[in-house]
């Protein structure tokens, strides 16, 4: 059995990643379920592409296993693309999703051009030093008032093209068919499955 440490602290992702990335012989393990590992990794790179290999890398070094990491993100246009890699942190550090989202709204008050998108780049760090990256996007627009319980993060704004609800609304099953997570980590089962396969999967 293969295991691929995914390089995150939140919950919600690590939920989606491993309802969409399941392959057999290969076990995601968290980094929770590892004692030692480092709390935080600086997000301090301009890109989704450079915090998802910074996340991957350090937690890769420091554990010595096959590393997998996720950066992502909302870009507003009307907004220049904002929140962009600092959606974690919009409305400041620490702050909560509830935060985020009120931000979010005040910003768009008055604003008719509601079209953004997710974006997510999922890295792959292995210990000797290969790194690997895949992104996926979801086009969407963003919502007058926040709508449904499912998901996390800016999900109650985001309603992704074709559909009248939002990604809170929908199931996660068609959440995961049609998210920027779900769109790189299918890319990366087939892309890297040669990589696996190196590693006995
Ligand atoms: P890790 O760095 O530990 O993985 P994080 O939440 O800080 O956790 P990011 O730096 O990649 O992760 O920030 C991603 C933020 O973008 C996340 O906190 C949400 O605010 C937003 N986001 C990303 N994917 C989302 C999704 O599928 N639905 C809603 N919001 C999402």
């Amino acid at each position: 059995m293969l295991k691929i440490l995914v390089a995150t602290r939140n919950q919600h992702k690590l939920a989606e990643i491993r309802e969409i990335f399941q392959i057999a012989n290969l076990q995601l393990v968290a980094a929770d379920e590892i004692a030692g590992l480092p709390e935080d990794v600086v997000e301090d790179a301009a890109t989704f592409e450079g915090n998802a290999l910074k996340k991957a890398r350090e937690l890769c070094q420091a554990s010595g296993l096959l590393t997998m990491a996720d950066d992502s993100g909302l870009e507003v246009d009307a907004l220049g693309l904002a929140p962009g890699v600092c959606s974690a942190r919009y409305a400041g550090e620490g702050c909560d999703h509830a935060a985020n989202n009120a931000k979010l709204l005040r910003e768009l008050e008055g604003v008719a051009n509601r079209r953004a998108r997710f974006r997510c780049v999922i890295a792959l760090c292995a210990p000797d030093g290969r790194e690997w990256t895949l992104d996926g996007s979801c086009e969407g627009t963003i919502l007058h008032q926040p709508r449904g319980g499912g998901g996390f993060g800016y999900d109650p704004l985001f309603a992704p093209e074709g559909y009248p609800q939002s990604f809170a609304e929908l199931d996660a099953a068609v959440k995961n068919s049609m998210s920027h997570r779900g769109i790189a980590l299918r890319k990366a089962a087939l892309q890297w499955a040669a990589i696996f396969k190196d590693y006995g999967v």
